[in-house]
């Protein structure tokens, strides 16, 4: 039987690996290891206490609010306080980035991006969801306040990202830049314990993923891609919780689309804690991540906390195809 290694233990052995070795980003991947078994335990029990169901109002960008979006957002930011290592967060649930308080004598070198409760209209029939982080290096004076420019840095300049899942099992998934790895949380003893060691995308899988309830708001290229996937004879799997959609092609392979709407001509998803960090973690793997105008999503320079993006990510070879597609087929100049 292979020894028990927790997720504590990992990042403390694998902390050699980071350019920045002093302890940090180890206290603050610890700190997100808590507040997702905290909130993996609500999430666990939502439908026996009163924390169902919404919350009567609307988050920072018009999505209604679910009350365990709110447990998991306070969660986070109180762990992430934890350690003093954050010096600031952004949240899909904040308007504004929210500072943390310093600890005593510390200059904290980090911010921390998430959406804490991805999917979350699924909570209240059991469908699983999800927590999504990024962590950037601040750029602003570790004497003073953290800025906007700390958080509207590119994917690109990620330091690490992951997510949880709450599903089946709970599982959580993160990346320093030097690969990917997947604990899943053992109840009995409360600790995450590497399950998936070193994650590695299939370069093509079975699988597309997109809401094919919206195929006649696609523009066409989209739609011939689609068509593409049917006629291989695809299998459509699309939870309409993106942690879960994307997970599923991380480990076996696919394509997850959400293309431009009439309804969102940006795209739904935020770019700064659903696309970046999930694209930060596929590239990892070996997988590619581009928005449907064909730009590398770790490439975008973002200019707003909560801007949308479109977004086609999965492996690389599926990834390469749509491209094509939108080459071939798009109207607009690409
Ligand atoms: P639609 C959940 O609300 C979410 O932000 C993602 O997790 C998910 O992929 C997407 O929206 C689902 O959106 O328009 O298909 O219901």
């Amino acid at each position: 039987m292979n020894r028990i290694v927790t997720l504590d233990e990992f990042i403390l052995r694998r902390q050699k690996d980071f350019p920045y070795a002093t302890g940090e980003l180890t206290g603050l991947l610890r700190d997100i290891g808590v507040a997702a078994k905290i909130v993996n335990r609500e999430v666990n029990k939502a439908g026996l206490v009163n924390i169902l169901g919404f919350a009567g109002e609307e988050n920072a960008t018009g999505d209604r609010v679910a009350k365990l979006d709110i447990y998991a957002n306070e969660k986070l930011i109180e762990c992430l306080s934890n350690s003093g290592e954050c010096c600031a967060i952004a949240s899909e649930e904040n308007e504004d980035f929210v500072p943390l308080p310093p600890l005593e004598g510390k200059s904290s070198k980090y911010v921390v991006v998430f959406d804490p409760l991805d999917g979350s209209s699924n909570i209240d029939v059991n469908v699983p969801v999800g927590t999504i982080f990024g962590i950037y290096r601040r750029k602003s004076d570790p004497s003073g306040p953290a800025t906007l420019e700390d958080f509207l840095q590119k994917g690109s300049e990620l330091v690490a990202a992951g997510y949880v899942l709450y599903g089946t099992s709970t599982l959580l998934v993160y990346s320093t830049g030097r690969g990917v790895n997947g604990f899943t949380l053992d109840p009995t003893i409360g600790e995450f314990c590497l399950s998936h060691p070193d994650i590695q995308m299939p370069g093509r899988g079975r699988y597309y993923s997109v809401n094919q309830g919206y195929y006649l708001k696609f523009d066409v290229e989209m739609r011939r891609y689609i068509d593409y996937c049917s006629d291989l004879n695809l299998r459509l799997r699309y939870i309409g919780s993106m942690v879960a959609d994307v997970h599923r092609i991380l480990f076996q392979g696919g394509i997850f689309l959400y293309p431009n709407t009439r309804k969102y001509p940006h795209g739904k998803l935020r770019l700064l804690y659903e696309c970046n960090p999930l694209s930060f973690i596929v590239e990892q793997a070996g997988g590619k991540a581009v928005t449907c105008q064909l730009e590398r999503i770790l490439d975008i320079e973002p200019q707003d906390l909560h801007q949308r993006a479109t977004i086609a990510i999965g492996s690389a070879e599926m990834v390469d195809e749509m491209v094509e597609f939108v080459q071939r087929y798009s109207a607009l100049p690409v």
